[in-house]
């Protein structure tokens, strides 16, 4: 029985990175951009009703992505429409509005997005209506603007209150200055993970500022492009869901995925790293082992997120090994690399790394490693985030464009205060400081060539 995934994609961030995901879900399933099978493995369509539904029309069968398309302008939808994948997507399922929010959250949550949420509730209702056994619904979107933020949270609240049983996942977009300059991003981050705290179950966190890094550094695009970007975000969706997408012998879900994670409900804010990253022109000379892999998932340099792993503690992670790899060596890999660096790892919880394997690799790659860490470190995030905020929210600086839209200074101050105290969560569970370890404490397996 399929055990469905709803995918909602807000905002020009959500929209642009899912055309991206999408496409390369297609790909891995041997599915053109119309949505028709084309493939010789059987494992392709095994579990594709995750994410897609089927649509007998005559004798051949199309698969429809579960999606819903979002923005409070047309522009970016227009564009997803006209594009590659345009038909891939049912027509009703596009809902736009029409000014934008404008980089404001305010608009996105109380006013123009407001607006529009009965009507994307309604799109969502006929999604899941016909869905054997829903697990959830991912969202998405960037943290920084007014759309994907705003009326994202908006519409993560009225998720929960109409689908409490059912998991919500979101895939999010923090804001750095090395890519965009919008001076309210700060306030726009901080109001929306005051909401994800209590409203999402899992986010994925996804940091520009790692993105901008490893595009230039380890893919060596000079000047990158959001196109550039989002290829790097999906190749980690892609990984993430593979234990959704494919059968293997965990059956993975959502709820398994998140029980196994996040062992407090506030927690829940997970950095994704990805194996091998290198230069496209450098792959033809570059092989790799798996304790080679294992080593680059845990460095600093493969995690989407700015933070180093080596000033916090490992609660638990996920990794997933993609290709011809024996699971015997994966774990194997991964236990000695646990026991190198044992500090890291909080000894409270005993086999706190998870091996999942999947022999279908990505198209064009014969591996690939991802993995999901619950790491004290994301602090980092949270903190930069907290005094880019706080620099401009103490001189009540850009407020009148969000009081103007209702919104009541309070919520900045919760925002602030419900971000410190995660803040302190996670230095507690950790309970190493930061400064208690060298850098040098760390050597996790060497990887020689495998990125840079
Ligand atoms: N990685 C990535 N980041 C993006 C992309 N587009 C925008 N961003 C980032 O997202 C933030 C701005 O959010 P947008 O997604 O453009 O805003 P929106 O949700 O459309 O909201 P409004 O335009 O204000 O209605 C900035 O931090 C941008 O750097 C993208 O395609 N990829
Ligand atoms: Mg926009």
């Amino acid at each position: 029985m399929p055990r469905e995934i709803i995918n909602i994609q807000a905002g020009q961030a959500g929209n642009q990175i899912g055309e991206n995901f999408w496409k390369m879900v297609l790909a891995e399933h041997g599915l053109d951009h119309n949505g028709t099978y084309h493939g010789t493995d059987p494992l392709q369509l095994a579990r594709v009703e995750t994410y897609f539904s089927e649509v007998n029309s005559g004798s051949v069968s199309k698969y429809v992505p579960r999606s819903v398309q979002i923005d409070l302008e047309a522009g970016v939808c227009d564009r997803l429409r006209s594009g590659p994948t345009g038909a891939l997507f049912k027509p009703d399922t596009f809902i736009t509005g029409e000014g934008g929010a404008g980089n404001n959250w305010a608009k996105g949550f109380y006013t123009d997005g407001a607006e529009l949420v009965d009507t994307i509730m309604d799109a969502l209702r006929k999604q899941s209506e016909p869905c054997d056994a829903l697990q959830g619904f991912q969202v998405i979107h960037s943290l920084g603007g007014g759309t994907g933020a705003g009326l994202g949270c908006l519409l993560l609240s009225k998720l929960r209150e109409e689908y409490p049983d059912r998991m919500l996942a979101t895939f999010s977009i923090l804001p750095s200055p090395s890519v965009s300059e919008t001076v309210v991003e700060p306030y726009n981050a901080l109001l929306s993970i005051h909401q994800l705290v209590e409203n999402s179950d899992m986010t994925i966190c996804i940091d520009n500022e790692a993105l901008y890094d490893i595009t230039t550094r380890a893919l060596k695009v000079k000047g990158p492009t959001f196109d550039d970007l989002n290829g790097m975000v999906s190749q980690v969706m892609c990984g993430v869901s593979t234990s959704l997408r494919f059968p293997g012998q965990l059956n993975g879900d959502l709820r398994k995925l998140c029980l196994n994670l996040i062992p407090f409900p506030r927690l829940h804010f997970l950095a994704p790293s990805y194996a091998p990253l290198y230069d496209p022109k450098m792959q033809v000379f570059q092989g790799i082992s798996v304790p080679e892999l294992t080593g680059a998932l845990f460095d600093r340099k493969n995690f989407l997120v700015a933070c180093d792993p080596r000033f916090g503690r490992f609660l638990t992670a996920a990794t997933i090994f993609r290709g011809k790899i024996s699971s015997r060596e994966a774990e194997y890999s991964v236990l000695q690399l646990q026991q190198k660096n044992s500090h890291l790892f909080v000894e409270w919880i005993p086999d706190n790394v998870s091996v999942t394997l999947c022999s279908v690799p990505p198209v064009g790659h014969k591996q690939s490693a991802t993995c999901l860490a619950n790491t004290t470190a994301i602090q980092e995030l949270f903190t930069r985030s907290l005094n880019q905020f706080t620099a401009m929210y103490k001189r009540h600086a850009f407020m009148h464009w969000y009081t103007g839209e209702g919104m009541d200074t309070m919520e900045f101050s919760e925002a602030e205060s419900n971000t410190r105290d995660l803040v302190n969560e996670y230095q507690q569970v950790g309970h190493v400081a930061a400064w208690s370890l060298a850098a040098s404490d760390y050597s996790p397996t060497t990887v020689s060539g495998s990125h840079c």
